[in-house]
């Protein structure tokens, strides 16, 4: 195993200062420890977002800076990199740190392993320079030295596939939140006060997990949702076209303060459809909960105003497990499309599960639902 305070002062010695990325779960103490100590650090909506970021420092200070993601979040860069920062169009020099979720051999949830099994032959197919980071320090900064060095002389980005537990623990302190509630105690009042046939579409994470484990114990059956396992930021758009598709049927979509920000472009498309049936739902807890809890910018932000801003026929925010119902209700009787954000805490329990059903299973469930 590598220091994350070992790799980055490394790199500070190679004058490589500004950190810019997605997080993720195998880089979380790397993450954590970046976000303690570095003095450029910007934690981006999207991965394509944060090599974006990466060019404009480029451009600015002649120096690479370090862009860090999980490898789902590669599909992102693809557009970015390719069209970008290869040395074919305008020679960006950056390294990747990538978190190799679904390496072949370990085991990894299913939406992990069609991802981790086709990481490194995505990085020949794109002609990206790569190579995994050895978990051994010395052989590490010799790696990474190398890596520095083609990147600035093919000014080219640079991968480094990091490994499941590649990084040493570092302990950081945590994040202060001024709310009371959890998450599972919203998704819980949001259940009590959902209309028996609605359909749900829940976010990329714990919030499902969260979600699936409340409907066994209540005994509800699940089919009515979706649980998206992957494809992070997407679930409104997949909300919007059953919304669109079935106008009769009330949406829910279960949405997280990141995944909302990934893809909040979706937020006018959404708007623009008018759908009266879809129903949003931002559980905020400020944070990347799922993956370690390193901050969002929707901490900050007015979430009602941009909803409003982009088109969306009501929102609103609240703070408490009273107000779930009386608000989900009202919302309900007017037309949508509607935004609730609901303020929460961060964190989960330890001993959270993964659903008991595939994918596939999950898919056809919800599939013979939508069909009643
Ligand atoms: C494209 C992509 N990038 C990164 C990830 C890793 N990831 C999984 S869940 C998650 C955090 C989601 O945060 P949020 O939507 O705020 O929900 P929370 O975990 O806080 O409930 C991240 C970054 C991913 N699955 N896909």
């Amino acid at each position: 195993m590598v220091s994350p305070a070992d790799i980055y002062a490394f790199l500070k010695e190679k004058d490589v200062t500004r950190y810019v990325g997605v997080p993720d779960s195998l880089l979380k103490y790397f993450c954590a420890y970046v976000a303690e100590h570095a003095e450029e650090h910007i934690i981006a909506a999207n991965e394509g977002n944060a090599v974006g970021i990466a060019a404009g420092q480029y451009f600015a200070t002649g120096q690479p800076s370090v862009v860090y993601l999980q490898n789902s979040g590669l599909g992102n860069t693809i557009n970015p990199l390719l069209s970008m920062a290869d040395p074919s169009v305008f020679g960006i020099p950056m390294l990747l740190f990538v978190g190799w979720r679904g390496e072949p051999g370990l085991p990894d949830a299913v939406q992990h392993q069609k991802q981790g099994n086709v990481t490194e032959s995505l990085m020949k197919g794109c002609d990206l320079d790569y190579e995994i980071l050895p978990e051994d320090l010395d052989a590490a900064k010799e790696c990474i030295g190398r890596a520095l060095k083609t990147c600035i002389n093919e000014k080219s980005p640079f991968v480094l596939l990091i490994r499941k537990g590649t990084f040493e623990s570092f302990q950081s302190t945590s994040f202060a939140s001024s709310h009371t509630m959890s998450r599972e105690e919203a998704l819980g009042a949001v259940l009590d006060a959902l209309p028996e046939d609605a359909c749900v579409v829940a976010t990329t994470g714990k919030l499902s997990r969260e979600l699936s484990e409340l409907r066994e114990k209540r005994g509800d059956g699940c089919g009515q949702d979706f649980l998206m396992v992957g494809s992070m930021g997407h679930c409104s758009s997949i909300a919007l076209g059953i919304a669109t598709s079935q106008p009769k049927r009330s949406v829910y979509c279960l949405d997280g303060d990141g995944a909302l920000l990934m893809h909040a472009g979706s937020l006018p498309v959404i708007a623009s459809e008018r759908p009266k049936n879809f129903h949003h739902i931002i559980f905020n807890n400020e944070v990347h909960d799922s993956v370690g809890g390193q901050p969002t910018p929707v901490g900050t932000l007015d979430v009602p105003a941009l909803a409003l801003a982009c088109g969306y026929a009501q929102a609103k925010s609240i703070k408490t497990k009273e107000d779930i119902p009386r608000t989900m209700k009202s919302f309900a009787r007017r037309d949508g499309p509607s935004m609730l954000e609901i303020r929460i805490r961060p964190g989960a329990r330890g001993n959270l599960t993964r659903p008991a059903f595939t994918p596939i299973q999950n898919k056809e469930l919800f599939m013979t639902f939508l069909k009643s």
